[in-house]
């Protein structure tokens, strides 16, 4: 059920949002990576099953991979031509995860473990994506592409060829044809082709079946009598990869967004497409632009529900789109995804397992756009994370739940290019990219840095900072009174990696510092023992 926050709450958010009445995040730079070339794409994706996620970063030469919190490449690509399009999976079933990498001239398969190249095949022409997974179900990985069928101008008719090189030899066995038929009275100029395609099981535990999802994008000008209309749209079609029927195609917008729902019903995938028209026939140009949120099994749509809807007229002036600025995650902390975004002036919550708003807020600031979700054990729930231009630039995150105003960040990291926990532990990493360097940074309370530097004195107080670190981490504590004291550290197995002790340390403050530069990246924990006192805290070691 959709609601409206009456306008008290945006008094209160408007007053939650100043500086003086939030706690403020300080952003802590806790590692970089360095390449040669400006970074193109990255991805994050844990190759070897340590938990720790491996960066993978393109360039227009190269592909990088590092194992977290090492400074030398697990692994380097051969030289490419501006490689990208990256798919992760195991192809030769040696439970080390394997990367597909498309470039000017061909589609790879690497293993980044041993650096052999397992397959490679040139791309033919017209080639416009592919993926691999295992299409047909025989336990062999294959390799899936797309291309175009040649342009012919004035044929009323276009075409995608979908081809299925079945592995482990990748012979190509299956190619079947989806054909894009016109609209009646118009002309398509097809302008970008089918630019995703997936393999996915979706369906319920009596029937997992395996489909191929093809998003393509269409951009359709016609001009008629005074004028014309723009429009962009895409189809969303499902195909069976054995038996190559066409189990759906639809006309929807451009795919967004999309990904899986798990739930005790099974899997299903979800799109967030947006359709968008504008017409410039007569000096005040008009838009529409509509958002359908839609669900997919095995069979076809499940259903659909359009989630806004505008209508807009410009004055004179072609250049106002109504924005849109959104972000997918677990923001309730429950089994399914929610979508925060912001639209034409209001914030809204919509849960797309529910499909149902969570709940909608007038603009809690005058210019702002939703950065994404955040989750560390700094806050109860996930956060919000949104960026507010004017009248302060800083980041606010609100409590996805709440929708409250929770803390306050300067603008020092400039741009967000992921939010991801890097080192599984509950806390989100931000990576950003600038140029040819990746900045690794955690979020920490700026009045908890300060307190750490003025500890009371009147009880045993230890804390670490900083936390997680790099290398080296500061164990600060302060003593009541004269005392001798003992530390140990473990890992996350219990074993002791770390002893050592003071004796007749005086009162006060006093700190230890822990080179862990020999060890390998997690979570460590520390016990000091003072007397028949002891504390512990947990650490962690992010390389
Ligand atoms: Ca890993
Ligand atoms: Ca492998
Ligand atoms: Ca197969
Ligand atoms: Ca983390």
């Amino acid at each position: 059920m959709k609601f409206i926050i009456p306008i008290i709450a945006l008094n209160l958010i408007l007053a939650a949002s100043s500086y003086s009445q939030v706690d403020t995040l300080e952003a802590i730079e806790i590692s970089t990576i360095q390449v040669s070339d400006p970074v193109t794409q990255l991805y994050v994706q844990d190759l070897d099953g340590d938990s720790l996620k491996e960066l993978i970063l393109c360039t227009r030469s190269h592909v990088f991979v590092y194992h977290p919190g090492d400074s030398q490449p697990l692994w380097v690509s051969p030289e490419l031509v501006r490689p990208g399009d990256l798919q992760f999976i195991d192809i030769n079933g040696d439970s080390l995860v394997d990367i597909g990498i498309r470039d000017s001239a061909n589609i790879s398969l690497y293993n980044p473990h041993d650096s052999t190249l397992i397959y490679s095949m040139a791309v033919p022409n017209l080639f416009k994506c592919y993926t691999i997974g295992d299409a047909n179900d025989d336990a062999d990985i294959d390799i899936v592409i797309a291309r175009q069928e040649p342009y012919e101008s004035g044929r009323r008719e276009d075409s995608v060829w979908v081809k299925i090189y079945n592995g482990p030899n990748f012979d190509d066995t299956s190619t079947f044809v989806v054909t894009m038929a016109n609209w009646a009275g118009e002309t398509w100029v097809l302008e970008e082709w089918p630019d995703k395609i997936m393999i996915v099981t979706i369906g319920d535990s009596s029937n997992f079946e395996q489909r191929i999802i093809l998003i393509s994008r269409i951009s359709d000008r016609a001009w008629g009598v005074g004028g014309g209309f723009d429009k962009t749209y895409g189809r969303f079609w499902i195909i069976n990869p054995v038996s190559f029927q066409i189990i759906g195609n639809y006309l929807l917008g451009k795919g967004d967004y999309y990904g899986m729902i798990e739930s005790p019903a099974g899997r299903q995938i979800y799109s967030l497409t947006s359709y968008f028209e504008s017409n410039f026939n007569y000096p005040a140009r008009w838009y529409i632009q509509k958002h359908l949120m839609c669900r997919f099994g095995p069979g076809g749509m499940l259903d659909s529900t359009r989630i806004s809807f505008d209508h807009y007229r410009c004055p004179e002036n072609n250049s106002i789109i109504p924005s849109w600025t959104s972000t997918i995650g677990d923001l309730f902390n429950s089994s399914g995804p929610e979508i925060c975004f912001f639209y034409m002036g209001s914030l809204n919550e919509y849960s797309i397992q529910n499909r149902t708003f969570l709940w909608e807020i007038p603009e809690p600031v005058d210019s702002m756009a939703v950065v994404g979700s955040y989750s560390s054990s700094l806050f109860p729930s996930a956060e919000i994370l949104i960026r507010e231009i004017s009248p302060t630039p800083q980041y606010l995150f609100l409590n996805g739940i709440t929708h409250q105003v929770n803390a306050a960040m300067p603008i020092v990291i400039t741009a967000f290019t992921n939010i991801v926990d890097l080192n599984n532990d509950g806390n989100d990493e931000i990576l950003s990219i600038s140029s040819n360097t990746l900045h690794i940074y955690n979020l920490e309370w700026a009045t908890a840095i300060a307190e750490k530097t003025i500890l009371p004195n009147e009880y045993l107080a230890v804390s670490n900072y900083p936390n997680p670190f790099n290398g080296q981490t500061i164990i600060k504590y302060n003593l009541p009174k004269q005392s001798d004291i003992a530390l140990e550290i473990y890992d996350i197995l219990g074993r002791r990696v770390e002893a050592m002790e003071i004796p007749n340390q005086s009162a006060g403050l006093g700190q230890i510092t822990w080179d862990a530069s020999w060890e390998p990246s997690g979570v460590y924990f520390y016990r000091l023992q003072v007397g028949s006192e002891q504390k512990t805290g947990r650490m962690v070691l992010l390389k």
